[in-house]
């Protein structure tokens, strides 16, 4: 049994949706974010960074991993599932899969602490955010030409982790007009059961809040 430590936000999202599709058995542990039990010495001594998701995996070992992307990749290895083995399809998804982690969750996180959170609006801030998550998204809409999902003509793990962030671009403010290829891709992952049931958990904590803005907390 996996034991997963979350609350609902893009990168804990990406880790419900993949125990989700992968049908792995799985035990929520929600943690409030509000209350800074993320920085609790009990979960410092799961995740030293003090950030949401972390998993321990108690079929092996108890052993513990955070970071999303590296529980991604633990487990669709886990699972045989969303990472090809064959050597460059592998290379592929994890390509996509950095440039979530490096690009498109950096920058969307940035995108919405300027543009909803941050007590005074610093023009230079907003734009320099939002401007960079629009041109990932235009490196998304080039890839997407050629390709129904973004490593290829499989779903993977990447997917998911572009679609836990992008399907909340209103919230960052960032436009998606004349990227038909995005909306498609968002569009078909959107639709997945296992996408749907991923990303309502743990539930909102306000679900009429969630239905006026469309989202949920976003990090
Ligand atoms: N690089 C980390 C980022 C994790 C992260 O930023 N988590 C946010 C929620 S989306 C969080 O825990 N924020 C609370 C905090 O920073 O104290 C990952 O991908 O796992």
């Amino acid at each position: 049994m996996i034991e997963l430590f979350t609350a609902a936000t893009p990168n804990g999202w990406k880790i419900s949706i993949a125990l989700e599709e992968m049908e792995l058995p799985y035990k929520l542990r929600p943690l409030s974010l509000s209350k800074l039990e993320q920085k609790e010495e009990w979960f410092l001594k799961i995740n030293p960074n003090g950030r949401i998701p972390a998993i321990i995996d108690h079929d092996n070992d108890g052993f513990v991993v955070f970071e999303s992307g590296a529980i991604l990749i633990y487990l669709a290895e886990k699972s045989g599932k969303f990472l090809p083995t064959e050597p460059k399809a592998r290379s592929r998804v994890l390509q996509w899969l950095m440039f979530q982690m490096g690009g498109i969750g950096p920058m969307m996180g940035q995108a919405n602490v300027f543009f909803r959170y941050a007590p005074e609006k610093i023009p230079y801030a907003i734009e320099r955010y939002q401007r960079e998550v629009r041109r990932l998204f235009e490196v998304m809409e080039r890839q997407l030409t050629n390709n129904e999902y973004i490593a290829g003509g499989d779903y993977s793990i990447a997917d998911m982790a572009l679609w836990s962030w992008i399907a909340g671009y209103s919230w960052s403010g960032i436009k998606v007009d004349g990227l038909p290829q995005l909306k498609r891709w968002m569009d078909l992952i959107g639709t997945r059961p296992a996408a749907q049931r991923g990303r309502n958990i743990p539930p909102p904590a306000d679900p009429n809040k969630i239905a006026e803005s469309g989202r949920s907390i976003l990090a």
